[in-house]
């Protein structure tokens, strides 16, 4: 029997793009649906009751949440072709300790720009962080994509949105960042799972005024 899958997701979202990212790269068919979290789907609220939040990983009727434990999962059920985590146990925990401080630390430092509550000093001090982890790799996974990139690569569907809002040049500070963004999008499985930045900058303005940053 063919699995089936289903992905809860929100377009926008940099952790469902995380998902779609690791599908792609599989190569896994499956069936995509966008939750309204004004107004979120029974199967949402079923398949979540913890967070109720988008991603949700829907295999075989079974739900898999969060985004990073969803692309772990991923990665071992469809193991047959590109591996994201490394077989070393010790580089495996070194990729899971960088994906963890993504999400402890982008996320907020992101958004604070983009709401005009911060500026981008925080966002980019971590965003240093990561360029230096990456050094002069290809990639965050040496060679080729890993668990760090596909964490990462979601974000900078998110970078226009930072710039306009924050007024500043990421690729000003961060030129190797910029560099590996664009080497990432050149793999299809990427770049064809990744919503185009404008409609993210649309998407924010829209919630800025919703939120009465903006007038509406
Ligand atoms: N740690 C979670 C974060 C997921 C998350 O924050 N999802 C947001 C959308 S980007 C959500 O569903 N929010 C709905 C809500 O909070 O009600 C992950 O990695 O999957
Ligand atoms: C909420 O979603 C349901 C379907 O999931 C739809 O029938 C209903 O019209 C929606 N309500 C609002 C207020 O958008
Ligand atoms: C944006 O930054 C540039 C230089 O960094 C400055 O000249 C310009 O006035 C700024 N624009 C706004 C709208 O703050």
């Amino acid at each position: 029997m063919a699995d089936k899958v289903i992905l809860l997701d929100l377009f926008a979202s940099m952790f469902g793009m995380r998902a779609r990212v690791a599908l792609a790269l599989k190569g896994v068919e499956y069936e995509y649906r966008e939750e309204d979290l004004r107004n979120k789907s029974q199967l949402l609220l079923e398949s979540n009751p913890v967070h109720k939040k988008i991603p949700v990983l829907i295999h075989n009727g079974k739900p898999v949440c969060e985004s990073l434990i969803i692309v772990q999962y991923i990665d071992e059920v469809w193991n047959h072709k590109s591996p994201l985590l490394p077989s070393d146990p010790y580089q495996r925990a070194q990729a899971r300790f960088w994906a963890d401080y993504i999400d402890k630390k982008l996320y907020d430092a992101g958004r604070n720009i983009w709401t005009s509550k911060g500026d981008e000093q925080e966002f980019m001090e971590i965003l240093k962080q990561l360029e230096s982890q990456l050094g002069e790799k290809a990639f965050f996974g040496g060679e080729s994509l890993g668990f760090v990139d596909v964490a990462l690569i979601t974000y900078s569907t998110w970078f226009h949105t930072y710039e306009m809002c924050g007024n500043f040049s990421i690729e000003e500070q961060c030129p190797k960042v910029v560099a590996w963004v664009k080497r990432c999008l050149e793999i299809e499985a990427v770049s064809k799972s990744l919503p185009d930045p404008d409609k993210i900058y649309d998407f924010a303005l829209v919630l800025r005024k919703v939120f009465g940053i903006d007038k509406a």
